[in-house]
């Protein structure tokens, strides 16, 4: 298999199962799943080629574990990172001491101001690993390394998730529990 053409239909499928379904003119349910056989129809129509037995490599391959299949395998969808409105029927979780996110230096101003907000996304994205953020953080401009007091957050009320894939995830992040390092 091609490694480029693996990389270039995956970065497809994020963008149409997290953010633009209607491209390819499919409709997730509430929940964010697509039928899986008429999301390969689609896509085939759409140009991108793509079989069951390419997805599934896809899905299993991924290095962030992007997408999942529902239990019984007819339905996919993405694991976190949307900005149309699902609800991945996420339970909150007590999250560790801390959480980072990786940031550019340009958006530091406005985040030590407005705290960290989920922007086009549903959620803000947080992870226990400092490395994966320093990735994230590295895709918008010189690296900023944040962490945040995520369990003094959950004493105080606020919620947290984690994505099947391992992502936490939250509403706002306000200013003062954030700490650059
Ligand atoms: C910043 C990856 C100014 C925020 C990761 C970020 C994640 C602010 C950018 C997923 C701000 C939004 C998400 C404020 C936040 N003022 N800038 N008040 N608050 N920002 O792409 O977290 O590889 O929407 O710091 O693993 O970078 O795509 O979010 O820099 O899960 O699967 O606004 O992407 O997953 O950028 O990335 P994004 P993100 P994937």
């Amino acid at each position: 298999r091609n490694h480029s053409d693996m990389i270039r239909k995956s970065k497809f499928l994020s963008k149409v199962m997290r953010h633009e379904p209607s491209i390819i003119g499919v409709l997730p349910d509430k929940n964010g799943w697509i039928d899986v056989d008429l999301l390969l129809d689609r896509c085939n129509h759409y140009g991108i080629e793509l079989d069951l037995k390419t997805l599934k490599y896809i899905v299993e391959s991924n290095d962030k574990k992007r997408f999942a299949f529902s239990k019984d395998q007819t339905k996919i969808r993405a694991s976190q990172g949307h900005s149309i409105k699902v609800d991945l029927e996420l339970k909150p979780l007590t999250p560790p001491e801390y959480l980072y996110h990786g940031t550019a230096k340009h958006f530091l101003k406005s985040i030590f101001r407005d705290g960290l907000l989920p922007g086009k996304r549903e959620y803000v994205h947080l992870t226990r690993d400092i490395k994966a953020a320093s990735l994230v953080g590295k895709r918008h401009g010189k690296l900023i390394l944040l962490r945040v007091l995520a369990e003094e957050m959950h004493h105080e009320g606020y919620f947290f998730y984690r994505s099947e894939n391992n992502v936490w995830l939250t509403a706002t992040v306000p200013a003062r529990f954030i700490k650059q390092i």
